[in-house]
This record gives structure tokens, sequence and C-alpha cells, in this order.
């Protein structure tokens, strides 16, 4: 259950709560006929699993998680947003080779990443990653961080990563050295 969802209903109950109450009353088997085409059940969240997924060590800043997303179901899935207790915002991420010096440059990825039926999508250093904008506490080597997924029709999973550390690629997952520039914008 994504918070934004909680947010939203815990809101909606507020302002609606004796609707809400009569609307359930009234039709207590509203859903009870939902019946998918697939023999998994339709939610994303239930088709996706990850597997090696892990988080660059970082005392403060940014850092980036990676991991291989799969898909079992036999529909596309896409991953449109994620977050964790670690970070104040998580974001997923592309990077792109700069038109003019070849440099790579990271940037949120449009409409998120889509995992193929029967499929699996590799986040890895130096292609698509869920980074980490501002951590809230150090991401210490051996520790474990959870990472919630959220996809395209609300439904979400939380996956454990393990921190581990990464000096690797020439992409700058963490503002160590310059001024972050390779950022973007
Ligand atoms: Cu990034």
């Amino acid at each position: 259950m994504s918070v934004s969802f909680a947010g939203r209903a815990a809101r909606a109950r507020r302002l609606t709560a004796i609707a809400a109450l009569s609307a359930l009353a009234l039709f207590p088997v509203a859903c009870s006929s939902d019946s998918g085409s697939s023999a998994i059940s339709g939610k994303a969240a239930d088709q996706v699993s990850m597997n090696d997924q892990w988080i660059k060590a970082a005392d403060s800043g940014m850092s980036a998680a990676f991991g291989t997303l799969n898909n079992a179901g036999d529909q596309p899935v896409q991953l449109v947003a994620a977050s964790s207790p670690a970070s104040a915002r998580v974001e997923i991420h592309e990077v792109v080779a700069d038109a003019a010096g070849g440099d790579k440059t990271m940037r949120p990825k449009e409409g998120g990443l889509t995992i193929p039926a029967h499929g699996s999508w590799t986040l890895e250093p130096g292609g698509e990653h869920l980074m980490f904008m501002d951590l809230k506490q150090p991401l210490r080597t051996g520790s474990e961080t959870p990472i919630t997924l959220v996809f395209s029709d609300g439904s979400s999973t939380t996956v454990t990563a393990q921190v581990r550390d990464f000096a690797g690629g020439k992409e700058n997952y963490a503002p160590t050295t310059g001024d972050n520039a390779a950022h973007g914008g």
C-alpha cells in the first residue's frame, strides 16, 4: 500500500465518512465479479519480483540502487515510482550520452520503466537506476534498506536492498567529485 494512496484514503474518509459507509452498505458485493484474464492476480505488484538488488554505500547526499526486476505476468508492467525510508525522495533515472562531449548524464526517466511480460529488466551502473536523492541517514556497507516499488496500477511491493561498496563506473552517483553537474537538471 503506497503512502500517497493511504493519505488520499484518509482524506476521503474524513470528508465523506457517511457517504462511504452508505455506499458500502448498498453495494456489499460490488467487487466480487473481478475475474482477470490471467491466472495470476491482476495486480502488477503480485507479478513482479526483484533479485540481486543492492544500493551503493554513501554517507549522505545521493546514492543509487540496482537490481533485476522480473515480471511473471502476461502483461507488461510499468514501474512508475519508488520510495525508501532511507531517502527523502527516490527517482527512476536513466543515463544518456550527452550529444556534445559524450559525457554521461542521468535524468529522471519519463514514464518510468516497462518490464516486459514474462521478462525482466536490469538496473545497473551506467544504465537505469533508482536514485536516492537525499539520504536521511548514512547507508553503511553490509546493512540493508527497504525500497518500495510503485506500479502504474497503484499497487506496490517492498524489497530489501543490500548496501554495498561501489567505486566503478564513470557515472557520479554521489556528490563526492565536482559539483554534481553530471546530474543534469
Ligand atoms: Cu541518477
